[in-house]
């Protein structure tokens, strides 16, 4: 196969070996976000394909997220960072219940190379730490991620817990995930929360909302 080609199949396949010399490669021809965006998460959109309709079994996602995340680790300290420095800071966290994080990582990785400083909970955070860690470092925003669809009402209920807590104005929250719609967000849960909530489709989506919130 074709370079590209065969760098999308090592994540479908969860193919480490050669993996680095692949990218090394790949990085000759291309930036390190034009392979990730381009190449890798059309692997990974593969893979919830092929899941989501049962010909492919969890054991082997897990394999092609290994893949993804060894690939992202690798490709990240060759990525452009701007000079800019001290925009913000914002506490991110997948949300209870729900381990997925390769999208949250890369949501860390945009921001933090353009400027923001960025606290990274890990994964299944319920809201009490998530506003623990808001509140002791000082956050401008809350980010929340979360790909499963009970994971869109776990957001809902950690926004009424801050409007519980009154710290929905001192906290603007921003939210993305596969599971999550620009309309839910925007609509149903903008209603619930006493502050302002803000959808992002993608890292770069993030990086733009951060840039008008912290304006
Ligand atoms: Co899971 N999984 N999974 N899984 N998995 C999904 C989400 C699923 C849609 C697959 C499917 O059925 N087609 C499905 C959910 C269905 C539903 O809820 N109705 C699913 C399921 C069912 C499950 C389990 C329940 C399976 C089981 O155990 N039987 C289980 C859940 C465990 C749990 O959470 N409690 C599970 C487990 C796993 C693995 C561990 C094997 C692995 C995760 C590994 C890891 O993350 N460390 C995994 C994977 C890899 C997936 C799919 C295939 C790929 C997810 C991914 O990494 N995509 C996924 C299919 C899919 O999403 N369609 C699936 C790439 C990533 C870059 O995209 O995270 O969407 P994403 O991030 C994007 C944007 O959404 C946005 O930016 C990123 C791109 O720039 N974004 C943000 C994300 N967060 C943001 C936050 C922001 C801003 C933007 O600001 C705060």
């Amino acid at each position: 196969l074709p370079l590209f080609e065969r760098l999308e199949r090592r994540i479908v396949d969860g193919e480490l070996n050669g993996l680095e010399a692949d990218l090394d490669a790949a990085m000759t021809e291309v930036p390190p976000l034009t392979i990730i965006n381009e190449t890798l998460l059309s692997g990974m959109k593969t893979v919830g394909v092929l899941f989501g309709s049962g010909q492919m079994q969890l054991p082997f996602v897990l394999q092609s997220a290994e893949v993804m995340k060894t690939a992202v680790a690798h490709l990240e300290p060759h990525m452009e960072a701007s000079d800019e420095d001290g925009k913000g800071r914002i506490v991110l966290a997948t949300v209870k219940g729900d381990v997925h994080d390769i999208g949250k990582n890369l949501v860390d990785i945009i921001l933090s190379n353009n400027g923001y400083e960025v606290v990274n909970l890990g994964i299944k955070q319920p809201i009490a730490t998530i506003l623990d860690a808001a509140v002791d470092k000082r956050a401008d925003v809350i980010g929340m991620s979360g790909l499963l669809v009970k994971s869109t009402v776990v957001m809902k209920d950690n926004l009424k817990e801050l409007n519980a807590r009154g710290v929905a104005e001192q906290f603007p929250v921003l939210l993305g995930g596969a599971a999550l719609t620009r309309s839910y967000v925007e609509n149903d849960l903008a209603e619930v929360y006493d502050g302002e909530v803000s959808y992002a489709r993608d890292a770069f989506e993030g990086l733009r909302l951060m840039d008008e919130i912290m304006s």
